[in-house]
This record gives structure tokens, sequence and C-alpha cells, in this order.
């Protein structure tokens, strides 16, 4: 069996962008796994005494360890990094439609690349909504300390977003997603066309963070679902298949 390292949450519901790429990738390969809820603070002992591999380096130098993690009890296997996981998966249990198929592996990476180099401003409108709403007092503080001073937030009590500022933000939000848009031909169901990917679950994630932050019954989710001739509109309603939680 799979064990899955996800943060735990007040909604009791999973939220974070780079683990929902490892959960869909493992209900797509429909692999049993059980998920293990931790805090952020928790991260670096929990995974040091795992065994697992730190994925980047601080700014200080010092070792990043980061979630999603899997353990495989029946190989062994410690995975660290959701690209990693999604490559280990495909070997380890293959079938006949791959995450990562042969031969797309550089493209899929410049493509993720692509994403995250262009996710920063929803970061100014999500990360607040889960510290407030989502995530638990540890995962609270550790965001709040770590992650807001990015976003120029020193004070979260005090601080919000005007009208203006939020249609700013969502119009950079769209531009992201419309650049994805742009490359797609109109027929395309996924990025690889007829075929679902791994690179789609990289895009599907970003829209279960803004889910989670926003609230699947907001205005704000109703509008991005309808961008783009509701493209993410279809794609999310195809993956309900993909987003079971063991
Ligand atoms: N390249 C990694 C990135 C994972 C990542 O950055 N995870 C973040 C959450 S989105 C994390 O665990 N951060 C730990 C921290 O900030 O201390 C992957 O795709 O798995």
């Amino acid at each position: 069996m799979i064990t899955l390292y996800d943060f735990d949450s007040k909604t009791k519901h999973p939220w974070n962008v780079s683990v929902w790429k490892a959960r869909y990738s493992l209900n797509f390969k429909k692999v049993p796994y059980k998920t293990i809820w931790i805090e952020y603070p928790d991260i670096e002992p929990t995974m040091k005494k795992l065994g697992a591999r730190p994925t980047s380096l601080r700014g200080d130098g010092s070792p990043m360890y980061t979630l999603p993690v899997i353990h495989d009890d029946s190989t062994g296997a410690i995975i660290s990094d959701s690209a990693l996981i999604a490559e280990y998966l495909d070997k380890t249990y293959p079938t006949s439609t791959e995450l990562i198929p042969r031969g797309t592996h550089t493209l899929q990476a410049a493509f993720r690349g692509l994403i995250e180099s262009k996710m920063f401003p929803l970061g100014l409108l999500v990360v607040p909504e889960l510290i407030r709403e989502v995530v638990n007092g540890p995962s609270a503080e550790y965001m709040t300390s770590h992650y807001l001073p990015k976003f120029g937030i020193s004070d979260l009590a005090t601080w919000t977003l005007s009208e203006e500022q939020r249609i700013a933000e969502w119009d950079k939000v769209k531009e992201l997603l419309g650049s994805v848009h742009v490359m797609m031909k109109a027929e395309d169901k996924w990025i690889m066309g007829d075929e679902i990917s791994f690179a789609d679950f990289a895009v599907a994630s970003v829209f279960e963070m803004i889910k989670a932050a926003v609230g699947k019954g907001s205005e704000d989710w109703k509008r991005v679902l309808s961008w783009h001739d509701g493209r993410w509109d279809r794609m999310m309603t195809e993956l309900e298949r993909y987003r079971a939680i063991y």
C-alpha cells in the first residue's frame, strides 16, 4: 500500500496544488493508497525520520523538505516531488495509459515550468484565504511567516485587497490560463490532445487550489470555470473520476 503525505486542514479536504498533482496521479493509475495528513512545521522532522529526500534548498542553503511525498511499502520506495512520483508510478505500475508517456518528458517539464512561472499572482488571491479559512493553526502560522512576506503582507488581520486590486489580480490569473488556452486547439480536450496526462493534472491542481480557497459555491469559482469558452469547466467535470480521497 502507498502512503501519500498531504497537508491537513480544517475542511478535511485536500487543498494543496503540489499534492493534488500526486493525488490525481495515484487515482489515475488506480493504485491503492492512504493519506497521512500533516502540518507544515511537521514536514521536515517527519520526512527526515521517513528518509525522504529534500526537493530543493532554502535561501540559507539548508535542505527544503516538501509535500507531496509517497512511501510505497510494497517496494520500499520513498519519493519526494510530484513529477518524480508520476514517473515512479508509470514505471512501477505500468498501465496502458501513462502519466508521462515516453517522449513527452521534456515537453511536459517545460509546460509545468510555464505554469509555475506564472502562478505568482494567484498567490495573493488564494494564500490569505487558505490561511484564514482552510489550514489549521500550526500551518497558518508557518504560512503567515514564510509565505505572506513574499506578497508584501505584514499583518493579515488588517490586510485587504480593494475591489480594483482583486479584479486586477484575477485578470492576471485569467491571463495565465488564457496563455494555455491559446496554445491548445479548440478540439483538444487535454494538453496532449485526445490523451490525458500529468500535464492536465498540473493545470487541474491549480484549479483545485483556487476552489479550496474561494469555495466551490462562490461567484469567483463560477467565473473562473466559465473562462475560455468553458474549457476549464469541461476539464474539471471530466476529472471528477480522479478526485477520490483515500
Ligand atoms: N517540485 C515539488 C514542489 C513541492 C512544493 O513546493 N511543496 C510545497 C507546498 S506547495 C511545500 O511542501 N512547501 C514546504 C515549505 O514551504 O516548507 C513538487 O512538485 O512536489
